[in-house]
C-alpha cells in the first residue's frame, strides 16, 4: 500500500468516526428511556382515562400529548409477575417463581436477558429507583451485608429500591445491594414466619399491640409495627435505616431526579417505580385531604405531583426531545387491601376501575387493563390508540427502537405504532391473576373455569372464578356484564383452542374440558 492510499483511508476512517460519534451522542436512535410505573393504579384513576372525580393533570399531560392506549395491559393482576414480564418480555406463568413475593429470592435468572441488560450493550447507563418486588438473594437474605443477586445482577448499573412492598418488612431502602444508613451495631433481622415465639420477635406487632398502631389492619398486616403501621412480617434492629413512610414519595422522586442529572450526558434507562397507591397509603401531610377521598385519593394526587416534578427536571435538563417515557401501572385497583384507611368509605363517585369489571387479583378486565401511555416530545404525535398492547411488549419494542436484535418469545414489537402511528398491536394475549390465566383475542375475552370464591371477602373484588367458561365481547360489553358462552359456542370453542395452544399441554384441566 502506498503512503497516499494509507493517508486517504485514514482520512475516511476519521471522518466516519466523527459522524459515528456524533450520531451516537445526539441520535434519536438512542433516546433515553424512562418507565414510570405506578403500583395498583386503576384504569379509571387517571383523569385522562376517566374525567370527573380525581384530577391527575401531570399524568394527563403525558396522555394527551403522547399516545394513550385504551387497551394497554399489565401481564398480570398482581405486582411481581407483572414486573417480571415487563423486564424480561416473558409471560409470568412460564416462570413458576413469578408469584407475589414476601421476602423471597430473586425470580429473574441472572442469565436471563432483560431490558436494562440489552440496553447496556448499546452503551446505556441503567438505573432503577423505587419498588423492586422481584426478590433478592438466593436463599435466606442477610440484610447486613451485600444483598445479592438483585437488580444490579440483572442489568441495573444503579439501584435504589425498597425490597418488596411498602407493607412488607424490612422497612428500609437498599442502594446497590446495601441497606442505606445501616448501623453495624444495630443489625437487621427479618422473619416472615408467624408462630407463638415469633410474636415476640422484634418490634411490637399489630396483633399483640394494636394500641400502638396509627393505621389499623383489616386482614394480614399484623406483624411488626414500623412508624405506627403494622406490616407483613417481623423485623428487628436497623433503627437508623428505617424509612419514613410519609417521605417515601419525595425520597424516590429525589433519587430519580438525581439519577437524571447525573446521567443526562449519556443515553440512560431509568425505571422509576412509584409506591403509590399501594397500601399502606401514607401521603405526605401536604397532600392530606387534597382529594377528598381519603388517603388512597391523596396518594394518587401525590403520585401525579411526582410525575409533574419529574417531568420538570427532564425539561430543565434539556433532554425531553430525546427521551421516551412510558407510563403505566403494575395491576388494577383495590380499595381495601388490608388496612382500614377510608378507601371504601370516602370513594364517592370515583370509579378506580373506570367501569371495568373486577380489580387487582382478578381475571376480569380491571385486573390487568391499566393506564398505558407513550410520550416522546416532538416525536410521538398526540393520539389515542385502541390497539391491544401489553407491558410484555416493551422488551421487543424498546429493542427495536435502540437497534438491538434481542427479541423475547412472548412479546410483539409495537414501536411502529407509537413512533409512526402505523401497524397494529396484538391479536391475542394471555392474562394472569394469582397463577390463573385467561385469554383475550380481538374483541373477545374468555375466562376458563376455576375453583375458588367468586368474590374475595377481604378485598370485595370479583376474582373471575366460576365453574363455567365465560365469554365476553369487549367491544359491545367492555364491563363484561353479558356472558356469551352459551350463545356463541363456536366462538368459545375457538377461544379455548387458541388458549390451549399458547398455554401448552401442561394445562390439562382445560384440555379435558375441551374434550368433553
Ligand atoms: C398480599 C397482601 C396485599 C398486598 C399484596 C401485594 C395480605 C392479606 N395481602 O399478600 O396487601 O401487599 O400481597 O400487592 O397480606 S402487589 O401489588 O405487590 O402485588
Ligand atoms: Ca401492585
Amino acid at each position: 500500500m502506498n503512503f497516499k492510499l494509507i493517508k486517504q483511508l485514514s482520512f475516511i476512517f476519521l471522518i466516519s468516526l466523527f459522524f459515528n460519534c456524533n450520531s451516537e451522542k445526539n441520535s434519536a436512535e438512542k433516546p433515553n428511556i424512562i418507565i414510570i410505573y405506578t403500583d395498583d393504579l386503576g384504569y379509571g384513576d387517571v383523569s385522562a382515562y376517566k374525567k370527573g372525580t380525581l384530577n391527575t393533570p401531570n399524568i394527563d399531560k403525558l396522555a394527551n400529548e403522547g399516545m394513550r392506549f385504551t387497551s394497554g395491559y399489565a401481564s398480570s393482576a398482581t405486582c411481581s409477575p407483572s414486573r417480571y414480564a415487563l423486564l424480561t418480555g416473558t409471560y409470568p406463568w412460564r416462570n413458576p417463581r413469578a408469584k407475589i413475593i414476601t421476602g423471597g429470592s430473586l425470580i429473574i435468572d441472572t442469565t436471563e436477558m432483560t431490558i436494562p441488560k440489552f440496553l447496556k450493550t448499546k452503551g446505556y447507563h441503567t438505573g432503577i429507583v423505587g419498588k423492586w418486588h422481584l426478590g433478592l438473594g438466593s436463599g435466606k437474605i442477610d440484610y447486613n451485608g451485600n444483598i445479592s443477586p438483585g437488580p444490579n445482577q440483572v442489568g441495573f448499573d444503579y439501584s435504589h429500591i425498597m425490597a418488596d412492598t411498602q407493607d412488607r418488612v424490612p422497612s428500609v431502602y437498599i442502594e446497590n445491594g446495601y441497606v442505606v444508613n445501616l448501623d453495624p451495631n444495630d443489625p437487621i433481622e427479618v422473619n416472615f414466619t408467624h408462630n407463638k415465639e415469633r410474636n415476640d420477635y422484634g418490634l411490637p406487632t399489630g396483633l399483640k399491640n394494636p394500641e400502638l398502631t396509627t393505621m389499623k389492619w383489616h386482614h394480614g398486616h399484623n406483624g411488626s409495627i414500623v412508624n405506627g403501621v403494622p406490616r407483613i412480617g417481623y423485623m428487628k434492629g436497623g433503627e437508623k435505616a428505617k424509612w419514613r413512610d410519609i417521605d417515601m414519595a419525595d425520597h424516590f422522586l429525589g433519587k430519580a431526579q438525581e439519577y437524571i442529572k447525573e446521567n443526562k450526558d449519556k443515553p440512560f434507562f431509568l425505571y422509576y417505580a412509584l409506591q403509590q397507591p399501594h397500601v399502606p397509603r401514607t401521603p405526605h401531610p401536604r397532600f392530606e385531604g387534597k382529594s377528598g377521598m381519603g388517603p388512597r385519593g391523596d396518594v394518587i394526587v401525590e403520585a401525579d405531583w411526582c410525575v409533574g416534578e419529574f417531568y420538570k427536571t427532564l425539561e430543565s435538563e434539556g433532554i425531553l426531545d430525546n427521551t421516551l417515557i412510558i407510563f403505566s401501572s403494575d395491576n388494577g385497583p383495590v380499595l381495601n387491601d388490608g388496612y382500614y384507611d377510608d378507601a371504601v368509605e370516602k370513594l364517592g363517585d370515583h370509579t378506580p376501575s373506570g367501569g371495568l369489571r373486577g380489580g387487582k387479583y382478578s381475571l376480569f378486565e380491571a385486573g390487568a387493563k391499566v393506564p398505558f401511555i407513550a410520550y416522546w416530545k416532538g416525536k410521538i404525535k398526540p393520539n389515542v390508540s385502541n390497539e391491544i398492547i401489553s407491558q410484555i411488549d416493551l422488551f421487543n419494542s424498546i429493542s427495536t427502537i435502540v437497534g438491538t436484535n434481542y427479541k423475547s418469545k412472548d412479546g410483539i414489537d409495537f414501536s411502529n405504532l407509537i413512533l409512526n402511528n402505523e401497524g397494529t398491536g396484538r391479536n391475542e394475549l394471555i392474562l394472569e391473576a394469582s397463577t390463573r390465566t385467561a385469554y383475550r383475542n380481538g374483541d373477545w375475552a374468555m375466562i376458563p373455569p376455576y375453583n375458588g370464591v367468586a368474590i374475595s371477602k377481604y378485598t370485595n373484588i370479583e376474582l373471575g372464578n366460576s365453574k363455567d367458561f365465560k365469554l365476553y365481547n369487549l367491544k359491545e360489553d367492555p364491563s363484561q356484564k353479558n356472558d356469551l358462552a352459551k350463545k356463541e359456542p363456536e366462538k368459545l370453542k375457538e377461544m379455548i383452542s387458541n388458549f390451549v395452544k399458547i398455554r401448552g399441554k401442561k394445562f390439562s384441566n382445560i384440555e379435558n374440558l375441551v374434550l368433553e
